[in-house]
């Protein structure tokens, strides 16, 4: 009898982790982070592979502000960017190993350095992985 509540509770588990989806690109770091957390946090998910350069009608449905990658559609409802991402992963899944500090000001400081590492990013690679505005040279 408890072992028959157990596979019940296992399979609702992976149905709703099967309504997990990914939209990201083997090239952007954006993705890696996002398929990282949910690896980290034993969540299945499935991953559609975006052509940046000729992008899906489904990205650009479920992404529709920004058009870029990666976008997580979970149970029909989708979401961009990556940080807030990672803040609704663990909001969602409270049990699964949490990505952020339980104190609020070591929270505040893991923010600090997810900013400090996509300005990096950002200045280091202009094209399509540059989500600011591209830099008009000088003279
Ligand atoms: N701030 C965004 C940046 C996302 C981003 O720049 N994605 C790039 C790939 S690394 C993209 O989709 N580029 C396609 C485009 O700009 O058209 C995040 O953290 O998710």
């Amino acid at each position: 009898m408890e072992k028959a509540a157990e596979n019940v509770d296992a399979g609702a588990a992976a149905q709703l982790q099967l309504q997990l989806k990914l939209f990201g690109s083997w090239a952007s770091s954006y993705t890696h982070r996002v398929q990282l957390a949910m690896r980290l946090k034993g969540l299945a998910f499935e991953y559609a592979e975006e052509d940046l350069g000729n992008k899906s009608d489904a990205l650009l449905r479920h992404n529709p502000v920004y058009k870029k990658v990666p976008v997580l559609v979970h149970d029909g409802r989708s979401l961009a960017e990556s940080v807030i991402i990672l803040q609704y992963l663990d909001d969602a899944f409270p049990a699964s190993r949490q990505l952020l500090p339980a104190d609020a000001f070591d929270r505040a400081v893991a923010r600090f350095w997810c900013h400090f590492g996509d300005d990096k990013v950002r200045t280091r690679f202009h094209g399509t992985c540059d989500d600011s505005p591209t830099p008009v040279e000088n003279g």
